[in-house]
């Protein structure tokens, strides 16, 4: 039996800590969210963020994150260690007040912190809480500290147990399955977000390492990610694959009391703006305070730059926002001591003063840039114009297309065969390539809430085009009027007619490439669909399998050598018949309703954006005018192409 060397202490306070461990273990979301993949992993986000906070404070410059071989993760960083004395108010040891008092992390110990990341905050007891074992180590004052807890309960004391000449923390945690989902950490979506954090901290060196073997994967696996140029690399990175229009990244910083603010940015030949933003390294993707700020600043500078250089003259209009932010990629990096973090998903930065002191800044300092780099300045400003007038030419379009529907007096395409259910909530639209499958689909589906909308015509690839070329896009207009939710700035999703939107395509080269083309129209045009999770792809079958009265339906070239062999049939064996649909087409109605379309036993893929800056890098790759990564890309991510869950 492990002896507990507390139990002298299970006082008052002591049965709190238990409670308070209880309730985190009884509704772990309250805390961490989610206990899906993405709760499992911010576990990992938290403690490292308490050792992103010592490195803020100045004390720490590397942090070390393993994945081993049990899936635990082991968190190593060099800052001070976490004091280990007796806790003056508590009576135990502070490294035990951490890891078993709710919201005792961070900021302990009188000093706080200037700034403070953490997703949630929660910290390390949280964590504890939720882990089927935690220890932590700590190297300070020339001793080798260490406890050991399970559930969030301490088995074992703070114990001394060897000297060392070191400082730092070392924390390993393998989460609990009786809470979790899934106890399987991803190496990718891990890298995604510490590759984020090394940009936005360049001071702070993160080595992640995956110590767990399979077929694919003999060696151990190491990443450093130490990036001195900061957000300016970050930009670079972002720009990577696409076209740039002038040199240099564009750099300016400021400092408050309370706050600090850094922004990079650069223009590419692109239509689309990439502004991210972030709030003590947490994504701020509602945007917030700084935001605005920057915003309304670099809007009126390029406009003041523009008319100084008379490339717009006194009797023109203003460019706007959009005009000015088109082929725009910037970062935005705030840290500040109060963060006031609204909206929906909290990812909106509220604090009123980050708004004109962000303001302030982009002001000065992007007016002075453009004043001593006006080469530079010419090629964002000639930019900007390109974009107004094309901005000009879609609004006639629009008002075009509104004349248009309103004297034909129907706003549904011909094409769509309706359901008749009224709730969208229970509606289906299944967006079908050609003709030949849209007929099997429109005899193959419950009519009741299954709506069918054949596509024809030309497609765009709306990566290349601008806006007023979507709305008069054969091809696309039509689903912009099934959906009723119109596009882009003007958006509004309470007019979505269905809320499931399934894309339909055949299993072949041709059917992925219409899918990307869809998803991308998606992304660009009506990403809160996209966001909210509205956005499907069916899965078609590839074969069917026959062998006397058996019959199945399989998905993929893998599945089938499966199904053989796990069969023992031959291939060769005519009693056995491999039927290869070449397209939706070829599958009669009632094969298309039972593989495809039937709730009850089809697959549809569920499009996800967990991460905007991935995502953007993934439908540039994929459409944008460079060829040589997309094949790169292909070759590298095949499966993940294939099965487009991004
Ligand atoms: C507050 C005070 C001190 C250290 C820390 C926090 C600390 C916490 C964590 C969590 C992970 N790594 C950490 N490193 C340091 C020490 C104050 C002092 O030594 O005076």
């Amino acid at each position: 039996m492990i002896e507990n060397n507390n139990v002298q202490h299970y006082t008052e306070e002591q049965i709190q800590v238990l409670e308070g461990l209880e309730a985190v273990r009884k509704r772990p979301g309250m805390y961490i969210g989610t206990t899906s993949l993405r709760g499992l992993h911010h576990l990992v986000y938290e403690i490292v963020d308490n050792s992103i906070d010592e490195a803020l404070a100045g004390f720490c410059d590397k942090i070390e994150v393993t994945i081993n071989e049990d899936n635990s993760v082991t968190v190593v960083d060099n800052g001070r260690g976490i004091p280990t004395g007796i806790h003056p108010q508590l009576n135990i040891p502070t490294l035990e007040v951490v890891h078993t008092v709710l919201h005792a992390g961070g900021k302990f110990g009188g000093d706080g912190y200037k700034v403070s990341g953490g997703l949630h905050g929660v910290g390390a007891s949280v964590v504890n809480a939720l882990s089927e074992r935690m220890e932590v180590e700590v190297y300070r004052e020339g001793k080798i500290w260490r406890q050991a807890y399970e559930k969030g309960v301490p088995v074992t004391g703070v114990e001394c147990i060897g000297d060392t000449d070191r400082t730092g923390t070392k924390t390993t945690f393998r989460p609990d399955p009786e809470i979790f989902d899934e106890v399987v950490f991803d190496f990718d979506i891990l890298l995604k977000r510490f590759r984020e954090l090394a940009f936005l901290n360049r001071n702070i060196k993160i080595v992640l390492t995956d110590k767990r073997r399979n077929e694919e994967n003999q060696e151990y696996k190491t990443v450093e990610l130490h990036y001195e140029g900061g957000i300016v690399s970050f930009v670079q990175y972002i720009n990577r694959n696409k076209e740039v229009i002038h040199p240099d990244i564009i750099y300016f910083s400021g400092t408050k009391e309370d706050a600090e603010i850094e922004i990079a940015l650069q223009y590419t030949d692109s239509y689309i703006e990439n502004v991210f933003s972030y709030a003590n390294d947490i994504p701020t993707t509602e945007g917030g305070a700084h935001v605005t700020g920057f915003k309304t600043a670099i809007t009126k500078v390029v406009n003041d730059y523009a008319r100084k250089i008379n490339a717009l003259r006194e009797n023109e209009k203003n460019l706007s926002g959009e005009d000015v932010r088109e082929g725009l990629t910037a970062i935005i990096n705030v840290k500040l001591t109060n963060p006031q973090f609204e909206g929906q998903t909290k990812t909106k930065l509220g604090n009123a003063d980050i708004r004109s002191f962000t303001e302030n800044i982009v002001t000065e300092k992007l007016s002075y840039y453009l004043e001593e780099n006006p080469k530079t300045g010419r090629i964002i400003v000639d930019k900007t114009l390109l974009s107004f007038r094309a901005r000009e030419a879609a609004r006639k379009a629009r008002e075009m297309t509104r004349r248009k529907s309103a004297l034909e007096n129907t706003s549904l395409p011909g094409k769509l065969a309706d359901c008749s259910e009224r709730d969208p909530a229970k509606c289906e639209l299944f967006i079908v390539e050609g003709d030949s499958a849209g007929g099997s689909a429109k005899q193959g589906r419950d009519r009741r809430f299954q709506a069918i909308l054949p596509l024809w015509g030309k497609m765009l690839n709306v990566e290349k085009a601008r806006e007023d070329k979507v709305y008069s896009n054969e091809k696309l207009s039509p689903v912009i009027t099934a959906l009723g939710v119109n596009i882009g700035e003007n958006i509004d999703l309470t007019k979505l007619r269905y809320h499931k939107v399934i894309i339909m395509a055949d299993a072949d080269v041709d059917g992925q490439h219409i899918r990307t083309l869809l998803l991308t129209f998606f992304f660009r045009y009506m990403r809160p669909l996209v966001e909210r999770g509205h956005i499907y792809i069916a899965m078609p079958p590839l074969y069917k399998v026959k062998r006397g009265k058996e019959e199945y339906y399989v998905y993929n070239d893998k599945e089938l050598q499966k199904l053989l062999s796990e069969k023992k049939w031959n291939k060769e064996d005519n009693s056995v018949n491999i039927q290869r649909f070449k397209g939706l087409g070829e599958m009669n109605p009632e094969q298309l309703w039972e593989t495809t379309m039937n709730p009850e036993t089809r697959t549809i893929m569920q499009i996800r954006v967990d991460d905007p800056v991935i995502t953007d890098e993934i439908f540039t790759i994929l459409m944008g005018e460079k060829v040589e990564p997309r094949k790169e890309f292909i070759h590298k991510y095949a499966r993940m192409v294939n099965n487009l869950d991004i």
